[in-house]
């Protein structure tokens, strides 16, 4: 039986962090915080640096193991805690298809090349340069990609993947939220999903989790 101090997340305060609050509400595994924010002493020294080489947050530790990036971290946990009533990876091999697909999706084509880009040069000019040209490209390919998406749901299902709550409802709705923050809009078939997803009591618990201070 694992400890709860054996369980312990590093980072609170980003969109990032928040995933992994939820994730591990989701499934009522019990953790420790450690409070640390993005690009502050903590996470550049030396100490954080042996648990990420990044100097990024979030990281997980659990027991021996160590994993960090968001959409990792919630993939690990997954697979390791699914056996129980709650889990965050579906069951059958299509569902599990369509679970990797959207987590993918949203890692790269949402996070990455859209929304973090927009973190970067709009949001932190001073470390990553400011360009406006890459900020309009990368708000117009915010626009094209969450099109997409909201095609593949106006079937109307509760969730990314059918019927069921999973990891992949994490990523969309954190991303959501960012978007939200800065200023991108979505497809009204989005906004419809994100109302009754974050009705999930683990949502609000994460939120309050996930603040700096
Ligand atoms: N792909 C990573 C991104 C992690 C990341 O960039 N975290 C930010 C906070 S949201 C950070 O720690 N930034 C510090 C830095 O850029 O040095 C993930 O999804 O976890």
């Amino acid at each position: 039986m694992q400890h709860i101090h054996d369980r312990i997340l590093f980072g609170v305060g980003t969109p990032r962090t928040f995933r992994v609050h939820w994730a591990l509400l989701e499934l009522a595994l019990p953790y420790e915080t450690r409070a640390l924010q993005t690009r502050t002493a903590p996470t550049t020294g030396a100490e954080y640096r042996k648990l990420n080489i990044t100097g990024k947050i979030p990281t997980l530790v659990d027991g021996d193991i160590r994993v960090s990036e968001s959409a990792g971290i919630i993939n690990y946990l997954a697979t390791r805690y699914n056996c129980t009533g709650r889990r965050l990876m579906p069951a059958d091999i299509q569902s599990i298809a369509e679970y990797h697909e959207w987590m993918s999706f949203i890692s790269t084509e949402l996070d990455a090349t859209s929304l973090y880009v927009l973190r970067r040069h709009e949001g932190l000019p001073d470390i990553y340069g400011r360009t406006d040209t890459a900020c309009v490209a990368a708000r117009n390919y915010f626009s094209r990609m969450i099109s997409a998406a909201s095609e593949k749901i106006k079937d109307g299902r509760p969730c990314l993947v059918g019927t069921t709550f999973t990891g992949a409802d994490i990523m969309m709705v954190s991303t959501l939220d960012w978007a939200d923050h800065v200023g991108c809009d979505y497809p009204s078939v989005l906004k419809a999903y994100r109302e009754q997803i974050i009705a999930r009591t683990s949502y609000s618990l994460a939120l309050q989790a996930n603040k700096a201070n």
